[in-house]
């Protein structure tokens, strides 16, 4: 059995050709859209953000849910992809989205950080929805009979296998964007065998991380080894004699796309103006999904120390934690976000110099990317503190930007992001020890500009080398080819 180590990722080799205009069917949970000002736009967030090259260069369609919303379009804003909505009833949102994928499945495979909660009624609806999603992706499928199907996350773990069940020739792929947990933790799912041989219905089964993967192996070894399922390296042998690969492909943002935005004129005028409302203090940034993975709370605790500490601070130091609202149907987002209002009150109320301006700043709200860009340019350290992610962008987004305005500002990053194991020039920190998470905010504000500026530009250096792109074809290649070696 592999051993678990926070090693860099090892390469995978990309067989095959690179898969040109191949056609994609992606499945992911939410079709990328939403009605903004203008009509229909790309909506926000890590997977859109991760999958709009694909959309760009490969022809094919999107299978997710509507989210509600009627009047889709047929096709993707700016280009030939077709949207598949998926329309699911009042109860299949409650029980499947709510319930099964956000209040068991994330919890659970975030560490149990919060109890995951195991519900039969919920678990009933996620085998019908995935069920949908399957339907549609094979009428998709049969309109593209040479594509790719890809499928998404965690609220899909089925969907590979119902492919393969009604297409054994299909090449399929399954990228999981969330962590893989301890063999310990996974077991406490009571569906954790349809789970896994649900996934094992893909060709290539990707995380982003040697440790995900790991976890992953030793979960299935545990879980499936009496039924004749073998764990041999980094493949998964099946009783019909089948092989899925799993694969370490850390994903990434659109490097090039995003340094080319942060030098326009809105980002630049948007710059000039947090210059004026900030001017002569430090800016400490926090951007987040409001979820309780990721380490706000300890976030604002540490600042919180920090001024108690250094009464000069007061003045001379702005935080702003910039939140996009996200799942407040359920309860435990909605009691964090009551919790964030507090200690951000708590804090200015204590530290607040009379005459002066606040020095923690709170706005919940989606931002443009260009609005978030100028936060990015302007920032002297990004604070990513998650108890648990995946990978996140947000911080492979900021080395980006500050590097394309010539930037030495600081990230300070959580060693329990996937990122962590890419970006090791930022300064690492524990957010469990809140203290010194404190301790390390004011050492990463005291290293040289020099030294800031430095390791700044090898990890923007390292985020442009692996960007989504090569991302994105070393996945369909990897796919391509072993889902023809399945075939053959
Ligand atoms: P998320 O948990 O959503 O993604 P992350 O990877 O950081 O986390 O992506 C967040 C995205 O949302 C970034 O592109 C960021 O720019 C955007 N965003 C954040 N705050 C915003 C705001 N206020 N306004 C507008 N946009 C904002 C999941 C996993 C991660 C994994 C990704 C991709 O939890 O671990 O990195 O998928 O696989």
């Amino acid at each position: 059995m592999p051993q678990t180590s926070r090693q860099k990722p090892i390469e995978v080799p990309v067989p095959g050709a690179r898969q040109g205009s191949r056609p994609v069917i992606a499945v992911a949970n939410r079709l990328p859209v939403q009605r903004g000002d203008d009509g229909w736009e790309l909506s926000p967030g890590g997977l859109v953000t991760a999958l709009r090259p694909v959309m760009e260069t490969h022809p094919g369609a999107w299978v997710g849910w509507d989210g509600g919303t009627k009047g889709m379009p047929a096709t993707l804003p700016g280009s030939d992809v077709r949207l598949q909505p998926i329309a699911l009833s009042a109860a299949q949102s409650r029980d499947y989205y709510r319930g099964f994928a956000n209040a068991t499945m994330w919890p659970l495979l975030h560490n149990a950080i919060e109890k995951p909660r195991f519900e039969r009624a919920w678990w009933r609806a996620y085998q019908e929805v995935n069920g949908l999603f399957a339907e549609r992706a094979l009428a998709a499928l049969a309109d593209y009979p040479d594509a790719v199907a890809w499928v998404h996350d965690y609220h899909l773990t089925l969907v590979p296998r119902l492919i393969r069940a009604r297409r054994p020739g299909q090449p399929i792929g399954f990228f999981l964007h969330v962590p893989w947990p301890s063999p310990d933790i996974y077991a406490r799912l009571p569906w954790r065998e349809q789970v896994l041989t649900g996934l094992l219905g893909a060709d290539v089964i990707a995380f982003h991380t040697d440790d995900y993967r790991f976890n992953f192996l030793r979960s299935v070894a545990r879980q499936l080894e009496d039924s004749g399922v073998e764990v041999r390296g980094s493949s998964v042998l099946l009783p019909d004699g089948r092989e899925v690969v799993t694969a370490t492909a850390p994903i990434s943002i659109d490097a090039a796309d995003l340094a080319a935005t942060a030098l326009d004129p809105e980002v630049k005028a948007g710059v000039r103006a947090l210059e004026e409302q900030f001017s002569g203090r430090t800016l400490l940034l926090g951007v987040d999904r409001l979820d309780y993975t990721k380490g706000i709370i300890e976030r604002l605790l540490a600042v919180e120390m920090l001024l108690e500490r250094n009464p000069a601070l007061r003045t001379s130091l702005a935080f702003l934690q910039i939140a996009v609202p996200s799942r407040d149907e359920v309860r435990e987002y909605r009691q964090l976000r009551g919790t964030v209002e507090q200690h951000v009150g708590r804090i200015n109320g204590l530290f607040t110099e009379p005459g002066n301006d606040v020095p923690v700043h709170y706005l919940y709200r989606g931002l443009s990317p260009r609005q978030l860009s100028a936060y990015y340019a302007f920032a002297d350290a990004l604070l990513v503190t998650p108890l648990i992610d995946g990978m996140n962008l947000v911080c492979k987004e900021y080395v980006t930007v500050q590097a394309a305005h010539g930037g030495s500002g600081a990230l300070i990053l959580s060693e329990f992001t996937g990122a962590a194991v890419e970006l090791s020039q930022a300064v690492l920190c524990n957010p469990f020890d809140v203290e010194g998470l404190s301790y390390r905010i004011e050492h990463a504000l005291s290293l040289e500009p020099g030294t800031r500026r430095k390791n700044l530009a090898a990890m923007a250096e390292h985020v442009r080398a692996h960007d989504v792109h090569h991302w994105v074809s070393g996945q369909l290649s990897l796919i391509a080819a072993h889902g023809a070696a399945a075939a053959d």
